[in-house]
């Protein structure tokens, strides 16, 4: 049997670096080394198998869980991965894939578009985590096949056979139990992944052999998402108020697709679930928020153009979405993700596609089925009347707009009108009169103050106890409704932004850190879900002829004088000494509006939990400034999204 590749020896040590980060930080790409992780690797060697035969190539897909209950082989009848010599690495593109780190969809841009984010890329990921991995290829005829251990080769590619029928790749592997805490493969998790994808990719096949259980599974839903959607609402036994699901399925002109379904139920809650290119992204992102702010846009304008309103009651976006069972799953060739996990789409462009697409589409489907209509605004009135009414203690607790919600409001609170808490934002201010400039310059509509006074309880150095007992966390923690610790809800959270609003100077950071640090310990899901921001207040005021600057720091007071220093009039500089010194159209000019202020968003970045981790222990309890930069650093830059 002829071997393909000739050159070895030098090349395994090259391979060990390459993939050497993966097996010295796996939680960087993985997310952790727990069971999650560990199942991580075989959604990403069935990912790619999907993407394979989502892009045309492949009809068929086999995952065999190995009777060990620890190993697996994923089989697809695609094109195989290309096996002839890499043009610039001078092995086998398969080992290349294999061995490389992001190699991943690089080879053939045009015809091979992954996933994205965590996924497409992995298989080398898989690999360096897998105590065994062989790659079989079928290709031209001939079976290849090449082994490796932990990343590394422990054979060149081989021809095994030849007269062979058809085409594919399959892989099998063993994760490594050094990496992982357990290596044991949770068949049930898996079959129902694996479903799951077949909803999401209309027409795909995928056989499940779960030879731990001695079972075979089928998977197949020709109905796709409309399909999945009624399979949730009867697993949840929710009521539809109306037959059908609406569908919209529709290619977008820049490449990809959007696909949404929608059903009503008598549901108290809304399930909404999205995915991206098959893969569900848990924090959703801009693409739901596209899809809820059609819905809400669609039904709103409906009510209007039909009269159905009611005098005196108001509708909030909660009332039009209590009940509704949706599905979101966009399409797209570069999606970009964020978080902890990769589980929430970030691109900006996502939401008004969505939302565009939707909200025509919609419009035309209920004045189309005035019966359907009818029925959905007839639930959507009654959830407003019930919130009016406050009718069930539960249902009263679950509103941020209840009335007896309210009582446990904290008195300090300039709180906002709107009961829309995607709409809806916290400043947390530091200061009794910057608070007050801060609540006369807000849009009352949908900005909330909370002044905070003085400095606040270091929750690094504190007891849980002594946290709980002091007057400015818990003013924060009941203003934003959601709880904290392990009985934190984000569903329940009233602001979907929540911004500390502080001095340009050191004490203004030193706060900020202790409260980045506070809502890191206690209520971390709204940093990992992206609500948390940090406000930019100018520092310096520069006036030149009729023109009006602000300037965020000196730094940029710098360019921007350096900008006018071409002109004749002289500019006047203006520093603040604080936000309470700011005329209230000032602040809301620089800082509040969201047309014109820009805001930090905080995130931590992939994989570095352990050293934001550390980071937050060492530097807490010295030198506030430091750790300010630390975390600053670490916040990226946020354009407001157009509504
Ligand atoms: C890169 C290029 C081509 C196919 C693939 C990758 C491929 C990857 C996987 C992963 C699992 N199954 C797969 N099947 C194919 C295109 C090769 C060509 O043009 O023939």
């Amino acid at each position: 049997m002829a071997e393909v590749a000739t050159t070895y020896t030098g090349k395994d040590i090259q391979v060990l670096e390459g993939l050497e980060p993966v097996r010295r930080r796996p939680g960087m790409y993985i997310g952790g080394t727990g069971k999650a992780g560990l199942h991580h690797l075989v959604w990403e060697i069935v990912d790619n198998a999907v993407d394979e035969a989502t892009n045309g190539y492949a009809s068929q897909i086999e995952v065999v869980l190995h009777k060990d209950g620890r190993s697996l082989t994923v089989t697809d009848n695609g094109r195989g991965i290309p096996v002839d010599k890499h043009p610039t690495k001078k092995v086998p593109t398969i080992e290349v894939i294999l061995t490389t780190l992001h190699a991943g969809g690089k080879f053939d841009g045009a015809s091979y578009i992954t996933s994205g984010g965590l996924h497409g890329v992995g298989s080398s990921v898989v690999n360096a985590l897998s105590e065994e991995l062989v790659a079989e290829v079928k290709r031209d005829g001939t079976l290849y096949r090449q082994t490796y251990e932990r990343g590394a080769p422990t054979s060149k590619l081989k021809k095994v056979k030849t007269g062979v029928r058809g085409t594919g790749t399959s892989i099998f592997f063993r994760p490594d139990p050094d990496i992982f805490e357990t290596v044991t493969l949770d068949p049930a998790v898996i079959a129902e992944t694996l479903e799951v994808k077949t909803y999401l990719n209309a027409g795909l096949k995928i056989v499940f052999k779960d030879e731990v259980n001695g079972q075979r599974h089928e998977y197949e839903h020709e109905g796709g998402i409309a399909e999945y959607l009624e399979k949730l609402i009867v697993d949840d036994t929710a009521r539809p108020v109306h037959p059908e699901a609406f569908v919209v399925r529709q290619e977008l002109e820049e490449g990809g697709r959007i696909e949404v379904a929608l059903h009503w139920t008598e549901a108290p809650k809304e399930q909404i679930h999205s995915f991206v290119n098959g893969i569900p992204t848990r924090f959703g992102g801009t693409h739901e928020q596209g899809m809820k702010d059609a819905v809400t846009k669609s039904v709103r304008n409906y009510i209007d153009t039909h009269d159905l309103g009611q005098k005196k009651l108001d509708i909030t976006a909660d009332d039009i979405r209590e009940g509704l069972y949706g599905i979101v799953n966009l399409f797209i060739v570069e999606p970009q993700f964020q978080g902890q996990t990769k589980e929430r789409l970030n691109n900006p462009e996502a939401r008004s596609v969505v939302s565009g697409v939707l909200r025509i589409d919609f419009e035309q489907y209920l004045n189309a089925h005035p019966t359907v209509a009818e029925a959905i605004v007839t639930r959507i009135v009654q959830a407003a009347k019930a919130r009016v009414a406050s009718r069930s203690a539960a249902q009263q607790a679950r509103r941020k707009s209840a009335v007896s919600h309210r009582l446990n409001l904290p008195g300090k609170l300039a709180d906002c009108s709107s009961t829309d808490p995607t709409e809806s934002e916290l400043f947390i201010v530091e200061g009794d009169s910057a608070g007050g400039s801060a609540k006369q310059g807000r849009n009352r509509n949908t900005q909330a103050i909370l002044p905070l006074r003085g400095k606040v309880l270091n929750a690094e150095q504190a007891t849980t106890a002594k946290v709980s007992a002091n007057k400015e966390l818990s003013n924060i923690v009941d203003a934003l409704g959601c709880g904290l610790g392990d009985d934190l809800d984000t569903g329940k959270l009233r602001y979907h932004k929540v911004i500390l609003l502080m001095d340009a100077d050191s004490d203004g950071h030193h706060i900020a850190t202790l409260l980045l640090t506070f809502l890191y310990r206690y209520m971390r899901p709204l940093i990992d879900e992206g609500y948390v921001y940090i406000a930019q207040p100018p520092l310096y005021r520069i006036d030149a002829g009729k023109e009006t600057y602000w300037a965020l720091d000196e730094a940029d007071r710098e360019k921007i004088l350096k900008k006018l220093a071409k002109g004749r009039a002289k500019p006047e500089i203006q520093r603040f000494k604080g936000l309470g010194e700011m005329m209230p159209a000032t602040l809301n000019e620089t800082t509040l509006d969201p047309a014109t202020r820009r805001l930090l968003q905080v995130t931590i970045p992939d994989g570095e939990k352990l050293e934001t981790e550390n980071t937050i222990s060492d530097l807490m309890g010295r030198d506030s400034t430091p750790r300010f930069e630390f975390i600053m650093s670490h916040a990226a830059e946020v354009e407001e999204l157009d509504v």
